[in-house]
């Protein structure tokens, strides 16, 4: 068995932002299982171990090639003795006891399931799984249980928005979000953000940026876009939350802090004949609709805002957090969705592209498609 000597792996930084990690996976069989424990830990509350097997996932995402002996993760930054066990494992058997073990239990299993529905999250998954509910159709037929509308559309759409959405789902629904933007505000920018600006073949959801040109004209954008989107008669579901950004306020500590840009988190009807190569094409036989349900997510803050709500928004959420943590830990500076704060000098940096808030940072300029943390 090769093993490639320590020195191929020296100088990986603790920080995902200081890593090139494309959608390249060499380590996938070490990956898929730590961040299911992650997930787990997350379940019980854990967020120290959950964050520790995010962390040592994300190194081995960054990796040049697949891990095959212990000796070859020396000196490897984030990877402490659980990960190590959990490896050794998967190195000697070709698998990882514990998480089959994992994949057993009742409660990851029912937690797993109720929080793949779109509005439920870990806490309601809990208080429905302690109720001694396990399955969706008794989540359903349960009387005493009342559903948020956010929870209902998760349910009536629940087959379409868990299956995975492709690039050229993705790209149909820029060229809809994209026509109807220009059709309001032909000057308006529009950015395809998230996953597919990584350059994943699948996700979750679309996600999206706009603004406008000029300070201020943005703020009624994204009701018209709804409107015009409804008018098509393509909205599902849409949950809109109006912009609550304060200028003068420090940026968040917190990554979990979502940003206070107005936002909305849609359910969009995508017709089969508008994705290139699906024309004429049935996706799965027994489905004769011709369309499926998705989920957008459209966000719009003010253009003296967009590169920092671009690199927010482009993720992935392990290479942002580590931008927060290497900002304040090793520059004393507070990076947020909004804002770049320099507390030595007590001062806002100014920036208008992703590229100027790298070089506050003293930071080499990761693209989009490295930042698959
Ligand atoms: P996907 O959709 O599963 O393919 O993956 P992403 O990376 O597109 O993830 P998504 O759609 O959940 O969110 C888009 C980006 O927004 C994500 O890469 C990082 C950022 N983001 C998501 N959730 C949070 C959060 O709770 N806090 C902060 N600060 N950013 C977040
Ligand atoms: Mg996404």
């Amino acid at each position: 068995v090769y093993c490639s000597p320590p020195t191929a792996v020296a100088n990986v930084s603790q920080y995902a932002c200081q890593r090139r990690t494309t959608t390249e996976n060499h380590n996938k069989i070490f990956t898929d299982v730590m961040e299911e424990l992650a997930e787990s830990s997350e379940f019980n509350e854990s967020k120290g171990p959950c964050l520790a097997f995010r962390q040592a996932a994300s190194v081995l995402k960054s990796l040049p090639s697949a891990v095959q002996c212990l000796e070859a993760i020396q000196g490897l930054p984030c990877l402490g003795e659980h990960t190590k066990a959990v490896m050794e494992e998967i190195l000697t058997f070709g698998r990882s006891f514990k998480v089959e073990e994992l994949r057993c239990d009742e409660r990851y299993q029912a937690l797993k399931l109720f929080t793949s529905v779109f509005g439920v999250g870990p806490k309601t998954a809990e208080k429905w799984y302690r109720r001694g509910l396990r399955s969706l159709k008794e989540i359903l037929t349960e009387p005493s249980i009342q559903l948020n509308r956010m929870q209902r559309a998760g349910f009536l759409y629940y087959s379409d928005i868990s299956k995975a959405v492709s690039k050229a789902e993705a790209e149909a629904l820029g060229c809809i979000i994209e026509e109807t933007v220009h059709w309001i505000a032909p000057d308006a920018i529009l950015a395809l953000t998230g996953g597919f600006r990584r350059g994943k073949e699948y996700g979750h959801d679309v996600d999206f940026l706009l603004t406008m040109p000029e300070m201020g004209k943005e703020e009624g954008l994204l009701l018209h876009v709804i409107d015009r989107l409804r008018d098509q008669g393509i909205l599902l579901y849409c949950e809109y939350q109006g912009s609550t950004f304060d200028v003068s306020k420090l940026p968040s500590c917190r990554f979990e802090d979502m940003d206070h840009f107005q936002k909305c988190f849609l359910i969009l009807r995508l017709e089969q004949g508008q994705v290139e190569g699906e024309r004429g094409q049935q996706r799965d036989p027994g489905d004769s609709r011709g369309w499926r349900a998705v989920r957008v997510d459209l966000v719009a803050p003010p253009v003296d805002r967009y590169a920092f709500a671009l690199l927010g928004w482009t993720g992935s959420r392990q290479f942002g957090r580590d931008l927060r943590a290497f900002a304040q830990k090793e520059r004393q500076m507070l990076l947020d969705n909004h804002a770049l704060y320099d507390k030595t000098k007590q001062l806002f940096l100014p920036v208008t592209t992703e590229e100027d808030i790298f070089a506050h940072l003293g930071l080499e300029y990761v693209e989009p498609w490295q930042r698959n943390a």
